[in-house]
């Protein structure tokens, strides 16, 4: 299934899935020390999708917007270290893509039940949109929404599964994407859950 999904866009099928017990033991160890939680936005309202980060830099959304901060607002803490296993399978699949020299300095990572989604957005709270965001999709399968620079633009639906990995640069790095409501089910890795980690160079 690896494949270009459009312009700047390259599925690696499965890539993560040898690693995934290993990947799924240390998100389980950072959601120790930066527990997953809902975060609001600006307009109130309260994210489905529960949250939590790991690298020098972690994304949050509050009452004052989206931004990158050194410390978890919940904790006081900084965000737990990247682990090399995280910095490891980014750099060697953007590498794959055509970003060698990739080196994020942080990872969201997004925890999903079913009926949870994201609605379509972009990532724009990052410095240099020239440094792709490299995506891992562990557990239950979802199905992304990939529109295009406008909101506007029509969606394509691309399924994502368990090990999935996906670079996303160049001309899709501002494209609208979302996901939609996880339906229900059970992975044996991760129960009713999905889990998606975002690598990005944030700073
Ligand atoms: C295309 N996460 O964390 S992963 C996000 O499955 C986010 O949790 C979704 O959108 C998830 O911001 C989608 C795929 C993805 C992630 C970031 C992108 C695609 C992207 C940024 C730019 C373009
Ligand atoms: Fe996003």
């Amino acid at each position: 299934r690896d494949r270009v999904l459009g312009p700047g866009a390259l599925l690696l099928a499965g890539r993560a899935r040898t690693q995934a017990p290993d990947l799924l033991a240390l998100v389980a160890a950072i959601a120790d020390a930066a527990p997953f939680r809902h975060m609001s936005t600006a307009g109130g309202r309260t994210m489905s999708v529960a949250m939590t980060n790991c690298g020098a830099l972690g994304w949050i959304s509050d009452s004052r917007g989206y931004r990158y901060t050194t410390r978890d607002p919940l904790t006081g803490a900084p965000w737990p270290a990247m682990p090399d296993a995280f910095s490891a399978l980014a750099a060697h699949t953007a590498a794959e893509a055509g970003y060698p020299g990739f080196t994020p300095d942080a990872c969201l990572i997004n925890r999903y039940e079913p009926g949870t989604r994201l609605t379509l957005h972009q990532d724009r709270n990052e410095r240099d949109f020239d440094q792709p965001i490299v995506s891992v999709s562990l557990g239950l399968p979802a199905v992304f929404l990939w529109g295009g620079p406008a909101r506007a633009d029509p969606v394509r639906r691309v399924p994502l599964e368990h090990g999935d990995v996906v670079v996303w640069g160049g001309p899709a790095r501002l494209v609208h994407h979302g996901i939609n409501p996880l339906p229900e089910g059970s992975h044996p890795l991760t129960g009713r859950a999905r889990l998606n980690l975002t690598f990005r160079r944030a700073g």
